[in-house]
């Protein structure tokens, strides 16, 4: 019986170890990609993303898009413009939303048009304080452009997407 108390004290802190390295994860939260209406070679990912420790988000791909980006909306005399980001920052512990108007990750180059219902793969390459790089995969419900009424994404269409 010892034995296996003593066997199991050299285990737990493993054990301990483990569910550290678990938390380390970066967590995503509600993702989702706006859909396109015919024409529309760009549309916006958005999410919430939070990682336990310091890191950030450094690049991103999907299958859907020839180029994905980190952007940013930024003010500029008085015309909301569009930024790409090196990198998004995540501070330890603190959610960082991605949403429309703000931060969002660009699909551009789009090999078709994206509508409710599918599902978009999108990839994020994350780059831990130690220097470290881990890839996070989402698969991101694509939601309506507009409200329900359907007339409305016809005078969306000019806007950009975001
Ligand atoms: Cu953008």
């Amino acid at each position: 019986m010892s034995a296996i108390m003593s066997a199991l004290s050299r285990f737990l802190p493993l054990l301990a170890v483990a569910t550290v390295a678990q938390a380390q994860e970066v967590s995503v939260r509600e993702p989702w990609v706006r859909a396109t209406v015919p024409g529309m070679s760009a549309t916006g990912a958005f999410m919430s993303l939070q990682s336990a420790r310091e890191a950030s988000v450094v690049g991103a791909a999907s299958p859907v898009a020839d180029k994905v980006e980190l952007h940013r909306m930024v003010l500029e005399g008085g015309v909301m413009k569009m930024r790409a980001l090196e990198s998004l920052p995540l501070p330890a512990g603190k959610a960082v939303k991605l949403v429309p108007g703000g931060y969002h990750v660009m699909l551009m180059g789009l090999k078709k048009p994206l509508a409710a219902g599918d599902s978009v793969p999108i990839r994020l390459d994350i780059r831990e304080a130690d220097g470290s790089l881990r890839t996070l995969e989402i698969q991101a419900p694509v939601r309506p452009l507009a409200g329900p009424a359907p007339a409305a994404s016809h005078e969306h269409s000019g806007h950009a997407a975001h």
